[in-house]
């Protein structure tokens, strides 16, 4: 005999857990449980906010903007619908989720730079935008993380508002592995906190191969190329990323790419450190790097700081300066000029090359505006110039002599 029992099932039951699967898939998050807290945190802190962003969403994990109300429509019915949301489930009835834009994940080809066209890439990207809600906190921390992503410096100002709503909060204990090499690409990450180290297999063997600590970003390859991962990428302890989508990073990220290697490819092709790489591998470069402009005067890089990137003198002047010590171990006062680097010149290799810090500072001398390399893309990418670059290194040693005569050690 079979019994059939009644249930009641609570409204809204099912959209809120229908909401947090949708989530999981999309995200992909290392842990659920986390996940789940945070997902469902932030759903009740939402509900306990007036909602008045820069963003026409009012409420939704993530969904498609054309669902959400414009501000007119809001302004209209304010007061009444602060009324509604008193009483409300978390989703209206009529609420309806918007699946993101099938993903190529499981398609994994392997391209190279010059086969791939990001113009041709229409489907892929997807039109639809996919905003997460964040709270005033979360998008304060977001916005500093992201500051100084170098993939975002080419960015309008609205695209990159855009990348900002379309990032989610990814939470990480020690050993998470957030990218497993050879996997298919989902998402890019910027860091927010918390030290990754990048690991590579090798002879059956995984070896540690670097590290990021505290900033940055990674992931980009495997959505860029469309190539599987290139690296593991492991938290050494707890930590915060922001995971941009697969869609909105070609949507944004890699269509923005076809207007960098119009924009640099000429220029690129005429520095001289770069003229051994093949047309490929000086695309690659286009496509990671940044541009930072810098008023009169402006401090780019100060001696004996750390060093997390490279740079190319795009237009303008940089003056190179120098503070010595004597051999008493005494720190001069005196800043002294050593150096200039104009167009097509790079700068800031030193450190990177000899993992020492900065070996001097360098301002710019009038508006300037340099080209961007981070240290990783820098080791993936200019490995080949590293001979060229040696080169150069004993030429500041020849040039240090003749300033300083040899009585002077230059520490960092
Ligand atoms: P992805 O999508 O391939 C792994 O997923 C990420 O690790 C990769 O994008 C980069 O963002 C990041 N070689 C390849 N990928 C690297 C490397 C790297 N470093 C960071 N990533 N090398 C290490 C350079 C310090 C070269 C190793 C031979
Ligand atoms: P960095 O990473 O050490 C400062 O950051 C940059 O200034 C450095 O890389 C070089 O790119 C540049 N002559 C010319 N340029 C120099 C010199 C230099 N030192 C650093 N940079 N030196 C000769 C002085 C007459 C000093 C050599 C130690």
């Amino acid at each position: 005999m079979s019994v059939r029992m009644s249930v009641d099932v609570p409204a809204g039951l099912t959209d809120l857990l229908k909401g947090y699967t949708l989530e999981v898939l999309k995200q992909r998050p290392v842990d659920l449980l986390e996940f789940a807290v945070q997902h469902f945190t932030s759903l009740r802190e939402r509900r306990s906010f007036t909602i008045r962003s820069r963003s026409p969403v009012t409420r939704g994990v993530a969904f498609d903007q054309d669902s959400a109300p414009t501000d007119e429509e809001e302004e209209e019915h304010g007061e009444e619908k602060e009324e509604e949301e008193e009483e409300e489930d978390d989703f209206p009835d009529d609420f309806t989720f918007k699946a993101p834009p099938p993903s190529k994940c499981n398609r994994r080809v392997s391209v190279c730079a010059e086969a791939y066209n990001p113009d041709e890439d229409e489907d892929e990207a997807g039109e639809s935008k996919v905003i997460h809600y964040k709270t005033k906190a979360q998008h304060q921390r977001l916005q500093e993380a992201c500051r100084d992503i170098l993939l975002f410096k080419t960015l309008e100002q609205d695209q990159f508002a855009e990348v900002l709503d379309s990032m989610f909060e990814v939470l990480v204990k020690p050993h998470d592995s957030i990218i497993n090499q050879g996997d298919d690409g989902d998402n890019f990450y910027v860091i927010e906190r918390g030290v990754f180290d990048i690991l590579i297999q090798k002879d059956g063997s995984s070896c540690c191969v670097g590290r990021y600590d505290n900033k940055g970003s990674f992931g980009e390859l495997a959505l860029m190329y469309n190539t599987p991962r290139a690296a593991t990428i492991r938290a050494a302890q707890e930590g915060a990323l922001w995971a941009l989508d697969r869609a909105t990073f070609h949507r944004l990220i890699v269509r923005n790419n076809a207007k960098k290697r119009k924009m640099y490819e000429r220029f690129i092709e005429s520095v001289p450190l770069l003229k051994s790489l093949q047309l490929s591998e000086r695309m690659k470069i286009v496509d990671v790097l940044g541009m930072k402009s810098f008023r009169d005067g402006e401090l780019i890089i100060r001696q004996g700081d750390s060093a997390d990137c490279f740079y190319i003198v795009e237009s303008g002047e940089v003056r190179i300066m120098i503070r010595s010590r004597t051999s008493a171990g005494q720190r001069s006062e005196q800043e002294l000029e050593v150096a200039r680097c104009t167009r097509g010149q790079y700068f800031g290799e030193l450190a990177l090359v000899t993992n020492k810090p900065r070996a001097a500072s360098v301002y710019a001398a009038g508006e300037t505006r340099c080209l961007v390399i981070d240290v990783q893309a820098f080791e993936r990418l200019l490995g080949s110039c590293k001979q060229i670059l040696k080169r150069n290194i004993w030429q500041y040693e020849q040039q240090l002599m003749a300033v300083f005569g040899s009585s002077v050690d230059i520490k960092r």
